[in-house]
């Protein structure tokens, strides 16, 4: 697919890289960005053989610095509000997909950056990442999630004090409050990235599926709902060929070779 805001590429089986490519405005998020987020996205839940998604931001500064400033400035409020939604469904979306996204922060991940990042499943970042959430700068709140998702990960203290204080995060303290998985020097990222894509790659793709949806949806139910919702999940997986492919693949000591199924 071809896109003015975005290159998506299959770095290797099942693995693909998102990048969001403006640069000179340090890859805000315009509608235009969000639109084709939103289209790219699609295509990949499309196909059954994706098996981890990477998203990254063009050039060496910036992850996203936020939504598009410039664009904000001029909505009116029915296009704000198109806007707000666009992006939140894109946030849900990249939840909801059946394959884990791995956020590759390289930069400034501020805003609208930041909550693209956590609507991810996990973030590495490399050593010159920056979070933050300065809306309250520009006289609004966060508008992509970000009240409600930095709490879930980072504890409602740490949250209120990015969110109303505006005071950004650097890397080494983004690992120490659980914000970040890993922290790597710049050069490594994609690296990094691809490695754990590998791992994710090779396990059984339903698994992966439905434990990724397990861990975002039970936070959400009290626990004896959330511990039910696994054991209905586990019932789903005994009925799948990955299942039987997998312990057969452990009973006679070779690699099991997943379809998916
Ligand atoms: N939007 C548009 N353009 C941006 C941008 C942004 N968020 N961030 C940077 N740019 C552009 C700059 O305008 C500049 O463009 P030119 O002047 O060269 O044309 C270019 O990128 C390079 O930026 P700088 O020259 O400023 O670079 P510096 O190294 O000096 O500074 C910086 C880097 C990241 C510290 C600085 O650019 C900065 O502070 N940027 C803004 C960061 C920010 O405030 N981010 C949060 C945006 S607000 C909602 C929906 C959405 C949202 C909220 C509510 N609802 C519907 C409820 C979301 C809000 C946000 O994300």
């Amino acid at each position: 697919m071809n896109f003015e805001t975005l290159l998506l590429e299959q770095r290797e089986p099942g693995i693909y890289l998102l990048t969001i490519n403006r640069p000179q405005a340090l890859n805000a998020l315009s509608p235009r960005v969000i639109a084709e987020l939103t289209s790219a996205l699609a295509s990949l839940q499309a196909d059954a053989g994706v098996r981890a998604l990477l998203v990254t931001g063009a050039g060496d500064k910036a992850f996203v610095a936020g939504a598009d400033i410039a664009a904000m400035s001029a909505m009116s409020p029915l296009e704000g509000r198109a806007f707000s939604l666009a992006a939140l469904g894109l946030m849900r979306g990249l939840e909801a997909a059946p394959f884990p996204a791995i956020a590759l922060v390289n930069g400034y991940a501020l805003g609208g950056g930041c909550e693209l990042a956590l609507a991810c499943d996990w973030i590495v970042a490399a050593e010159n990442a920056q979070f933050g959430q300065p809306e309250v700068s520009l006289g609004i709140c966060p508008g992509f999630g970000g009240t409600q998702r930095l709490p879930r990960l980072v504890g409602r203290a740490m949250a209120l004090e990015m969110c109303v204080a505006g005071r950004a995060i650097k890397a080494p303290e983004a690992l120490r409050i659980g914000l970040v998985n890993h922290v790597v020097p710049a050069a490594g990222l994609m690296e990094k990235g691809l490695e754990l894509a590998r791992a994710i790659a090779a396990r059984g793709p339903v698994a992966v599926g439905l434990t990724k949806h397990l861990i975002q949806h039970g936070q959400d139910l009290d626990l004896e709902n959330a511990l039910r919702l696994e054991a209905d999940n586990f019932a789903v997986l005994c009925a799948t060929g990955d299942k039987r492919e997998g312990m057969a693949a452990f009973l006679e000591k070779r690699k099991p070779n997943f379809t998916g199924q």
